[in-house]
C-alpha cells in the first residue's frame, strides 16, 4: 500500500540539515492508551472492540487490528459480551451508561488530562454557570466533552468571531473549558477576545490544552524558525498534529503533513537547505524514523535534534488491567 517511491538521480547527493523537534511524538495519554488495548487483549483474549481509533493514526490502529482489536463506531456495533476500549479522546456520558445497561465489559482509555477537563464540566454546572467550550465541532474530543452533562447545557466556541458573537444569559456566571489539543496561540486569542466581553469570567485561571501539544508546538516553532520545509508526521484527523502544520506555518515556514514516508513530495522537498521534522502526539517514532531514511537515501543528511523540553509523564492503567504483564 506504501510503496517507497523511486529515487532520480537528479534528486540526490546534495547535503541537507535535518532539524529533529524534541519533543514529539507519543504522549502519555497516546502510550497508555495502546497498552489498554494491548493489556485488554492478553486480559479477555481477542477480539477486544475499540470504539473509535484508539489514537488518530492508522499504523498504531492496523498494529492493534494484527493482534486482535477490532475498531468501530459505535458501542451497538459491539456484542454485548464481548469487551470493548473507549478511545483516548473521551466518550460522552451516554456511552459508559449504555455500556453498563448493557452489561459489558469496558476499559475507558479517555486520557486523564482529558478527564481532568470532564470533571471541570461537571463542577462548573454544579455551580451554576453556564460553560463555553473553546474546540473544533465534530472532533471526538468536544463530542466527549460536551457530553458530560446535558444538551445544550454549553455553547461551543471555535473562533475570535464566535467569542465576539457569544450571546450570554447571565454573563457573571461563565466558565469556560477547552479542548486539549489547540493552537495555544489561537485559543489565547479566543480566551482574551472572552475576557474583555465578559470580565467576570475568571475560571479557569488557563486553558486545557495539555503539556504534550504545548511542548511539541513550542519544539516546532523552534525548529520553523531555522527551516527551510518542516515534515510533520500524522494523520489528517489528528487536531494536534494538524497544529503543528499551522504553527510551522505562522512562523514562515512552509509545511506539509505526512502519514509517512511514502506520502512525502520531493519536488516540495527540493531546494530545501534544512528542514525540520516533527511528530504528532499519536505518531509513532517508528514512522520519524522511516522519513528520515527516506531523506537519507536522497540527501546527505545530517540530523541535529533541537530540544525545548524534557518530559517524563507517565500514566497508570487502570486497575481492572494493572496485574497483566
Ligand atoms: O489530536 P487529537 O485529539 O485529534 O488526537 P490524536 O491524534 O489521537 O492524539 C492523541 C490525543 C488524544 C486526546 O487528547
Ligand atoms: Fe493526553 Fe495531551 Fe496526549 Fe491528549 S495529547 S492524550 S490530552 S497527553
Amino acid at each position: 500500500m506504501y510503496d517507497i517511491k523511486p529515487v532520480s538521480a537528479a534528486e540526490t547527493n546534495s547535503d541537507i540539515r535535518i532539524l529533529l523537534a524534541n519533543p514529539r511524538g507519543f504522549c502519555a495519554g497516546v502510550d497508555r492508551a495502546i497498552k489498554i488495548v494491548e493489556l485488554a487483549i492478553k486480559k479477555f483474549g481477542a477480539p477486544v472492540y475499540v470504539r473509535h481509533e484508539i489514537v488518530h493514526n492508522r499504523y498504531v490502529v492496523e498494529g492493534l487490528e494484527a493482534i486482535g482489536a477490532v475498531f468501530v463506531d459505535e458501542l451497538d456495533e459491539v456484542p454485548a459480551d464481548a469487551p470493548v476500549v473507549f478511545s483516548a479522546h473521551g466518550v460522552p456520558k451516554s456511552v459508559p451508561a449504555e455500556a453498563e445497561k448493557r452489561k459489558m465489559v469496558y476499559v475507558d482509555a479517555t486520557c486523564p488530562l482529558v478527564s481532568k477537563v470532564h470533571r471541570a464540566v461537571e463542577r462548573h454546572q454544579s455551580s451554576g454557570r453556564h460553560i463555553l467550550m473553546i474546540g473544533h465541532e465534530g472532533h471526538p474530543e468536544v463530542i466527549g466533552t460536551m457530553g458530560q452533562i446535558a444538551e445544550g447545557s454549553m455553547s461551543l466556541i471555535e473562533t475570535v468571531e464566535d467569542a465576539e458573537s457569544f450571546m450570554a444569559d447571565d454573563p457573571a456566571e461563565l466558565a469556560y473549558v477547552t479542548q486539549t489539543t489547540l493552537s495555544v496561540e489561537d485559543t489565547a486569542d479566543i480566551v482574551s477576545t472572552l475576557e474583555r466581553r465578559f470580565p467576570e469570567l475568571t475560571n479557569p485561571k488557563k486553558e486545557d490544552i495539555c503539556y504534550a501539544t504545548t511542548n511539541r508546538q513550542v519544539a516546532v516553532k523552534e525548529v520553523a524558525k531555522q527551516a527551510d520545509r518542516v515534515i510533520v508526521i500524522g494523520a489528517p484527523n489528528s487536531s494536534n498534529s494538524m497544529r503543528l502544520v499551522e504553527v510551522s506555518e505562522k512562523r514562515g515556514c512552509s509545511a506539509r503533513l505526512v502519514q509517512r514516508a511514502a506520502d512525502i513530495d520531493w519536488a516540495w522537498v527540493k531546494g530545501a537547505k534544512t528542514i525540520g521534522i516533527t511528530a504528532g502526539a499519536s505518531a509513532p517514532e517508528v514512522l520519524v524514523e522511516e522519513v528520515i531514511e527516506a531523506l537519507k537515501e536522497r540527501y546527505n543528511a545530517n540530523v541535529e535534534l533541537v530540544t525545548t523540553a524534557e518530559e517524563n509523564v507517565v500514566f497508570k492503567v487502570p486497575p481492572i488491567l494493572k496485574d497483566i504483564t
